[in-house]
């Protein structure tokens, strides 16, 4: 156990983790962060940190022996093989009604993201969080976040004339034949260093396929962006491969337990650290697994009934459609997506034009839909089985279907197309088994405060996706980043 009690403990090393560790650093704050993933800073066997979409391996997978990709299948083959075990970058994690898949490392979700870096329209806000006031949103902490993410448009007349974007060209034109709106979405992705890709003049990246299991180049993930910054402090200390399995008050704040992993998941340590204020940074469901276990097995009673509840999967819904031979996607795919159908007003739906960056042409348009559904799930301790169950429902995805089908029904009617039905398993259209999107767990508000604190045990805070009520209507980690640079100004600022 060690003697010294830490100023500040963040759990997670993802968006909300960032930001907080940074702006308590900035403060002045001597803070720890403990991640359960790797650090991800040293390059493999070929040469690179992470592997291909296109040629998965151990990096892949969070502790799985066999792949558990996205698109299960391809022409009607399953296309998942056998890895060894390893505490790779990208979890499926698997609940009985719904896979979720996060990123597992120093940079959470970045690591493995597709860098869309979306602000939800102003008037859209109320329906993401209504307690919170949209001029401080829109005015400083959507900016801010944007700014320090580095997110940025495509250069238009290079979106037009490059290869790599006909997939998203071909999405525009059957969303424009149909009149549905369209939008250039920002990125995290270093724009001129794409240019650079097609012009070859530096290693490939997007144009190599390189999304879902780590980006080795032009992606801005938080190693580039929060993490520096986070360093230069020489504030923090960063813990990879140390999983928190505990808080529990304690004299001077709080007893936290800590678990080191070695690359297979084993446990090599367990280690005990006293931490003044513990903020959850695990993400939705790291965060709301912890607290709902540790509500329900007694180290923090005081915690309220909402914590665990107020889940949902910002509606996310996947399909395909078959195009005429006439209307080729490319070969060439940049992995990174950056045109959004919108019909949020009218049907409930924004549905992401996104690449199949499998280096030949599959005549498929691809696409992730984010939709408007009431579902929302809870998080229930299992005392049985020592686990954490969730309490999603598949059939729950049919509102998110038929949102969806607001977009795609009317675009193949229009060109005379058909849903690809090989994508998911065999004849089957819609990828209604997984999100990219967790949110909520640890509602803001309802088990926080208004800004993140947890109800019932000074010094706990949240300060991830689990404060936001199942949905931001919009690919999320833009708005994640800025309600947390919100919640940390005023925690700052009233309780340090
Ligand atoms: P997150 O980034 O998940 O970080 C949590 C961290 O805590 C992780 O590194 C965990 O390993 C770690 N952790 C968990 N439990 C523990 C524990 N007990 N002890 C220590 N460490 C722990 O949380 N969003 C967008 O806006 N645009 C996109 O284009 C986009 N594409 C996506 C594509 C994929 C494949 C995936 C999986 C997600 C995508 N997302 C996208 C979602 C986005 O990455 C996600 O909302 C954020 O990463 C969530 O941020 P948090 O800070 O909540």
């Amino acid at each position: 156990a060690d003697a010294a009690v830490v100023p500040a403990l963040v759990i997670g090393t993802g968006y909300g983790g960032c930001v907080t560790a940074l702006r308590l650093a900035e403060a002045g704050v001597d803070v720890h962060m403990v991640e359960m993933g790797m650090a991800w800073d040293t390059p493999g066997s070929d040469g690179k940190i992470f592997a291909n979409t296109t040629t998965p391996d151990q990096r892949s997978f969070w502790l799985r022996t066999k792949t558990k990709q996205p698109l299960s299948n391809f022409l009607g083959f399953p296309i998942d093989k056998s890895i060894p075990r390893y505490t790779g970058v990208l979890d499926a994690e698997e609940f009985a009604g719904i896979t979720v898949y996060q990123g597992r490392g120093v940079g959470g979700g970045s690591l493995v993201n597709g860098g869309m870096a979306v602000t939800p329209k102003r008037e859209t806000f109320g329906e993401i969080l209504p307690s919170v006031d949209p001029a401080e949103m829109y005015g400083t902490y959507y900016p801010r976040a944007n700014a320090e993410l580095g997110a940025a448009l495509v250069r238009p007349e290079w979106f037009e004339s490059t290869a790599a974007y006909q997939y998203a060209r071909v999405g525009r034109k059957h969303a424009q034949r149909s009149n549905f709106p369209y939008v250039f979405v920002p990125t995290v992705y270093d724009w001129d260093y794409m240019e650079q890709e097609e012009a070859g003049t530096v290693p490939e990246s997007a144009l190599a396929g390189e999304i879902l299991y780590g980006n080795n180049h032009g992606k801005k993930s938080l190693q580039k962006t929060y993490l520096p910054k986070i360093r230069a402090t020489g504030r923090v200390t960063i813990s990879a491969l140390h999983r928190v399995v505990s808080v529990v008050p304690a004299s001077g704040g709080y007893l936290v337990t800590i678990e080191q992993l070695d690359t297979t998941g084993g446990v090599v340590a367990t280690k005990q650290v006293t931490a003044a204020k513990v903020f959850f940074a695990a993400g939705s469901v790291g965060t709301s697994k912890l607290l709902v276990k540790l509500k329900a097995t007694g180290a923090l009673p005081n915690l309220n009934g909402e914590v665990g509840a107020g889940w949902g999967d910002n509606g996310n819904v996947m399909c395909g459609r078959a195009n005429h031979l006439w209307d080729p996607t490319g070969s060439l795919q940049s992995a990174i997506p950056t045109l959004g159908i919108d019909n949020w007003a009218a049907g409930g739906a924004f549905a992401e034009v996104a690449p199949l960056p499998t280096g030949f042409e599959t005549f498929a348009s691809f696409y992730l839909s984010i939709t408007r559904t009431p579902n929302r799930a809870r998080f229930t301790w299992n005392p049985a089985t020592n686990k954490v169950d969730l309490s999603w429902q598949t059939e729950w995805k049919q509102v998110s279907i038929a949102a969806a089908k607001t977009i795609f029904d009317k675009i193949n009617s229009k060109e005379g197309t058909i849903y690809r039905t090989d994508l998911f398993g065999v004849y089957k259209i819609w990828g209604d088994h997984l999100t990219y999107h967790p949110l909520g767990g640890a509602i803001l508000g309802r088990a926080t405060d208004n800004h993140g604190r947890l109800h019932g045990h000074p010094g706990l805070y949240v300060v991830d996706g689990a404060l936001i009520p199942g949905t931001t209507v919009v690919n999320p980690f833009v708005t994640i980043t800025a309600l947390a640079e919100r919640n940390i100004a005023r925690i700052i600022a009233t309780d340090f």
